[in-house]
């Protein structure tokens, strides 16, 4: 009898480590954001002298897909796309002031996918959309809620946690007066230390020193080089002012562009016109670059500790911007068009997984595509509910095929990216098509010239069918901060 016990608790605890060495060990996950970092890195050539020495290592080490886009050019909708898996026209995520997790309930985010997985979810700053009530706790097991570098701005209903404090002497630092308030730029009075990306990027470093138990999904999401643009004095010492030029913006670039482009282009005009006719472009310009040089040297600071630490070798790392930016290139400031300058990020795969680090990808892809890529490099279960598809195939293979990248802005407006064109089809039935290898500023719209019309109807075969009803606005609910409670008004 006691033989027996003994034998059967040495069958099972043989059995035990036979399932534990049978179970795979599932790769680690950082996965690192900026906001409203166009392709102006080094690596993708967007700027000359632009200086992201630590994006571009990273790109080094890792696969850069050189031909990357947003699902849509603003960040709610695209933030909401990539972490939920689906498309805006089949969510009805269109605009930032949406409430996704009222109007979605059954949508099983990235983080709490892994969560409910098996991993520990981690996150800090801006993952999902910044304003309250897009980014319930949870999602995660750790969270730390984003900090700003302009707290005497953030109102209290949009940002409840947010500690106010009066401005700093000398607000607005651009010394445009009675200016849309966020659209600032300039040093703040304020150590490096002090700048809100650093905390996110603390609770990360301090993360990654740690052992756990179990494998991790670790997000952070920095800020810059979103508006406002403050960064410390020292990024903007590399950027002398006489030697940034302006991104080329020919006068009748628009007068090909549809009626529906134009008034895209035509969105928030003034603060592009004050700009420029305040003589403040360059300055505006030069802020942009010390914000990218300074949200590289936070993602180095990142990538330090990660190589310090014990998951260095067994870590994916992830680099993603949310959307595009322009800076004055078709009389515009700002995302929210659907041509390259707004759609066209940075992305970084790097890790286990990839193959040919250095080679850089140029199939069009959307960071749609990240959410099953993610699940298929940590070997979990597909969600159905995933509209992308994995980019697994060219992380191994720089060749692979794939479809073409689709880009959506507001309800029915869509852009179908390949390697080579760019085809655009607004809700009322007008087009742009571009040949994005021979005019990359996409100055020449073809759509009219009757040689391309077999082509068009090719593109026009990846356009969503499904073009969802704009979800309610966020001013439809009550939302309570403190028990993140959602109720729709009058009911
Ligand atoms: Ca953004």
């Amino acid at each position: 009898m006691r033989g027996n016990m003994l034998t059967r608790r040495a069958f099972l605890a043989s059995a035990a480590a036979a399932t534990a060495a049978a179970a795979p060990s599932r790769p680690n996950v950082l996965f690192v954001s900026v906001d409203d970092m166009n392709d102006w890195v080094g690596c993708l050539r967007g700027y000359p002298g632009v200086q992201t020495p630590n994006i571009d290592r990273l790109a080094q080490r890792g696969v850069l897909f050189a031909n990357a886009h947003c699902a849509s050019p603003l960040c709610n909708p695209s933030r909401a796309a990539l972490l939920l898996g689906q498309r805006p026209s089949t969510t009805g995520m269109y605009n930032n002031d949406q409430f996704w997790p009222p109007v979605i309930p059954d949508a099983v985010s990235m983080p709490m996918y892994f969560k409910q997985n098996g991993y520990h979810v981690a996150g800090a700053g801006k993952v999902f959309h910044h304003t309250a009530g897009n980014n319930p706790p949870s999602q995660w097991d750790e969270l730390q809620l984003q900090v700003f570098d302009d707290p005497w701005y953030r109102r209290a209903d949009w940002y409840p946690w947010n500690k106010r404090v009066p401005a700093p002497p000398g607000i607005p630092l651009n010394g445009l007066d009675n200016f849309q308030g966020e659209f600032d730029w300039g040093v703040l009075p304020y150590q490096e230390q002090a700048y809100g990306d650093q905390r996110a990027i603390e609770f990360g470093s301090k993360f990654l020193a740690k052992s756990h138990a179990k494998p991790f999904f670790l997000a952070i999401g920095l800020w810059h080089p979103h508006i406002p643009m403050y960064a410390p004095q020292k990024y903007f010492d590399l950027y002398p002012p006489e030697k940034v030029t302006l991104p080329e913006a020919p006068a009748d670039d628009l007068d090909d562009v549809p009626k529906m482009g134009q008034e895209f282009a035509a969105f928030r005009r003034s603060e592009h016109e004050r700009i420029v006719s305040t003589g403040k472009h360059k300055d505006a310009v030069r802020s942009y670059l010390a914000c990218i040089t300074f949200a590289d040297a936070m993602v180095g600071q990142l990538l330090d500790a990660l190589d310090k630490s014990a998951h260095a070798k067994n870590t994916v790392i992830v680099f993603w911007s949310d959307n595009g930016w322009h800076l004055g290139e078709k009389q515009h400031w700002h995302k929210s068009t659907l041509w390259q300058r707004s759609t066209h990020i940075p992305l970084i795969i790097a890790g286990p997984g990839t193959a040919k680090p250095g080679v850089n990808r140029t199939q069009a892809v959307s960071l749609l595509d990240l959410y099953p890529t993610l699940l298929d490099l940590c070997g979990l279960p597909k969600n159905p509910r995933n509209e992308g598809l994995s980019l697994v195939p060219q992380l191994r293979n720089p060749k692979a095929k794939r479809p073409p990248a689709v880009i959506t802005y507001l309800e029915g407006n869509h852009a179908v990216r390949t390697e080579r064109w760019r085809y655009i089809r607004y809700r009322d039935n007008t087009e742009e098509l571009y040949d994005c290898v021979a005019d990359p500023h996409e100055w020449r719209n073809l759509a009219g010239d009757p040689a391309h019309t077999k082509l068009k109807a090719e593109l026009a075969r990846h356009l969503p069918t499904t073009n969802a009803k704009a979800q309610p606005q966020r001013t439809e609910f009550d939302f309570d901060f403190a028990t993140n409670t959602y109720r729709r008004k009058g009911k």
